[in-house]
């Protein structure tokens, strides 16, 4: 039986001279190489490789750029660490060039709406599929973010999603969804999702969430100004969410910071512990 106090850690390493909380920083293969270490070394089990920023508002990159920033990237971790990689593309050749080499895990957080080729190269290839909710390109994600019941509609639309990428051929116990906490989805709605994500067990299929540094963390903190919030702020308000959140079951939580997730999710696991002793 998998232990529901122990997701997998999933680290994140954005490729990107834009992303929000970490963008220009690990350009350099070399530099990429040490971040994953470290992820690795403080608890990680998967690297997230990424190559274009979803920030709102972000432009899209070409996928030549995509794989020009990922693919040394994902090649100098394969041959360096012995550690799962994903990588987080909406692309299908991306994901192509990802798995060959050696990426186990595409992370697309467009559930197969992007590209219309996804499912076929996920069909083709040997690998896991993260598949997330989501509406719509950062350029408009936010007039999208309209729902009348956030929860129920994102149920539905994965569900939709999951039942396209089976129809596709990709078989069931391949496929982990991801709620896609800040894609197309306001503050209110961000919560509304979070404090019902037991709703998402419907599916029947691992969960795995990505809240790490979100607005809507930052918004608690303060109301007033949440771009204010320094990112060691934002990693303690996900460190506490995911220990929060680990009723839910999940199989895995992508975080920028493992550390603190990773003692966050320690101290769980040790109060479980000692209550099943008493
Ligand atoms: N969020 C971002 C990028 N990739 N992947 C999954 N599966 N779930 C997410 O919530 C998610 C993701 C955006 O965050 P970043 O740009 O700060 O990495």
């Amino acid at each position: 039986m998998t232990d529901w106090t122990r997701p997998l850690l999933m680290g994140v390493l954005n490729v990107t001279p834009d992303s929000f909380s970490d963008g220009g920083q690990f350009l350099d293969p070399a530099r990429a190489l040490e971040q994953a270490s470290m992820l690795s070394a403080q608890g990680a089990q998967i690297i997230d490789v990424g190559g274009e920023s979803t920030r709102p508002g972000a432009v899209r990159v070409t996928p030549a750029e995509e794989q020009a920033r990922i693919l040394p990237v994902i090649k100098a971790i394969t041959g360096e660490l012995s550690i799962t990689i994903s990588v987080d593309t909406m692309n299908a050749a991306t994901a192509r060039k990802a798995v060959k080499a050696g990426a186990k895990i595409v992370n697309d957080i467009s559930g197969g709406l992007s590209d219309p080729q996804m499912f076929a190269a996920i069909q083709d290839l040997d690998c896991k599929y993260v598949l997330g909710h989501w509406r719509g390109h950062a350029d408009k994600m936010e007039s999208m973010a309209q729902y009348s019941d956030v929860a129920r509609e994102v149920v539905a639309e994965l569900a939709e999603q999951v039942a396209m990428a089976v129809a596709s051929g990709i078989s069931r116990d391949r496929i982990v969804v991801d709620p896609g906490l800040g894609f197309a989805k306001d503050i209110y709605q961000n919560w509304d999702l979070v404090n019902r994500l037991d709703e998402l067990e419907q599916l029947g299929l691992p969960v795995l969430v990505g809240a790490s540094r979100k607005g809507f963390l930052a918004h608690a903190l303060s109301a007033q100004d949440p771009a204010s919030v320094s990112m060691p702020r934002r990693d303690v308000a996900t460190a506490v969410l995911t220990a929060l959140l680990l009723q839910r079951k999940l199989w895995g939580v992508r975080v920028h910071d493992v550390q603190s997730t990773s003692d966050a999710i320690a101290i769980v696991s040790s109060l479980k512990n000692f209550q099943e002793t008493k």
